[in-house]
């Protein structure tokens, strides 16, 4: 099969005449960044925070009179695959991707590796032996995000807490990371447990779905928070609990992660406690590095995106300021 992969690639490779960045790194694009053509994979249109990440990236590419070729995997990793690969068959200058999940990569990275085309990976990481597939990672620190709702969570409660867990997309490094730094933070408290953890995939409809199914459950009456890895699904959950006679934010503490501007307008409502930020505005930093890359300069390997965490008593004044 991989053999077949890499034939496939090479095969068209040869169609597009490509060829010239041979050598591995080197790339084209003889008039710099202006010039320059950068194919980019996105997840999908899964969330606010996704439709804000898509514009800001946008945007900056047209600012800078970038060349972006746009593809939506409508949260499918083989999409994303076929995506990367027509990039090479394009002979783009960069290519830029933000993995839905964080295995399975190292075969198309070896491949555009081959081509000698540049990756860089915004938001999420991915799970490869080789560092040498990617030039730099730009991203948040997801794990540091769970850990802030966690420490949030435990000030709040008092370390007391019946935890219902609306888990990311299985697999996808803000899922799992959100997890990880998550439990350990509320690790140190005996009387803070999560009693139900569910996919509801970042979506607004599932996170509703998986929440009637929490309510519905023998055990439901026990729950007396819910941490959602997401603001969307937190947002569905909230209808959930509304339509079963809860108050949300009040019956059930609250607590997700993004800043998205639909977590400030639940928070000035009431219904939702605190919500954890994740900055999607990674367009500038994105385009910087790659112009840092056509311009060969040096491109940090990790690059962290800065992010704070707002609460009710900070909801209406931020509010005004959300761009997203
Ligand atoms: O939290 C969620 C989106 O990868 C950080 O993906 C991103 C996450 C974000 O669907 O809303």
């Amino acid at each position: 099969m991989k053999k077949f992969i890499v034939l496939g690639a090479t095969l068209l490779l040869a169609l597009s005449g490509c060829g010239k960045k041979e050598g591995g790194g080197e790339t084209a694009a003889p008039g710099g960044a202006k010039s320059a053509t950068v194919g980019f994979s996105q997840i999908g249109a899964e969330s606010a925070w996704r439709t804000a990440n898509t514009q800001s990236i946008k945007d900056e590419a047209q600012k800078r009179g970038i060349k972006l070729i746009f593809s939506d995997a409508q949260q499918k990793q083989e999409n994303q695959i076929k995506a990367l690969r027509s990039f090479i068959a394009q002979n783009v200058d960069v290519i830029a991707f933000s993995p839905v999940v964080e295995t399975g990569w190292e075969p198309v990275l070896q491949e555009i590796k081959q081509a000698g085309i540049p990756v860089i990976l915004t938001d999420r990481a991915v799970d490869v032996s080789d560092p040498s597939l990617y030039a730099t990672f730009i991203g948040s620190d997801f794990v540091e995000e769970g850990r802030r709702a966690g420490k949030w969570l435990a000030e709040k409660t008092g370390g007391k807490a019946q935890i219902a867990e609306l888990v990311g997309t299985p697999g996808s490094a803000p899922a799992v990371d959100r997890k990880k730094g998550f439990e350990e933070a509320i690790a140190k408290y005996p009387d803070m447990k999560i009693i139900k953890s569910q996919s509801g995939d970042f979506t607004r409809a599932k996170g509703k779905e998986v929440m009637e199914s929490f309510l519905k459950a023998p055990d439901a009456k026990q729950i007396t928070v819910l941490f959602a890895h997401n603001d969307d699904m937190a947002l569905g959950a909230i209808q959930a609990m509304e339509e079963a006679g809860l108050k949300p934010g009040v019956d059930i503490t609250i607590v997700s992660i993004d800043g998205v501007k639909g977590a400030f307008e639940a928070m000035a409502a009431g219904k939702l406690n605190c919500t954890v930020e994740c900055n999607p505005m990674i367009g500038p930093q994105l385009f910087d590095a790659v112009e840092g890359i056509i311009g060969k300069k040096d491109v940090p390997k990790r690059i962290v995106v800065q992010e704070g965490v707002f609460d009710q008593s900070k909801a209406a004044a931020e509010l005004p300021n959300r761009k997203y």
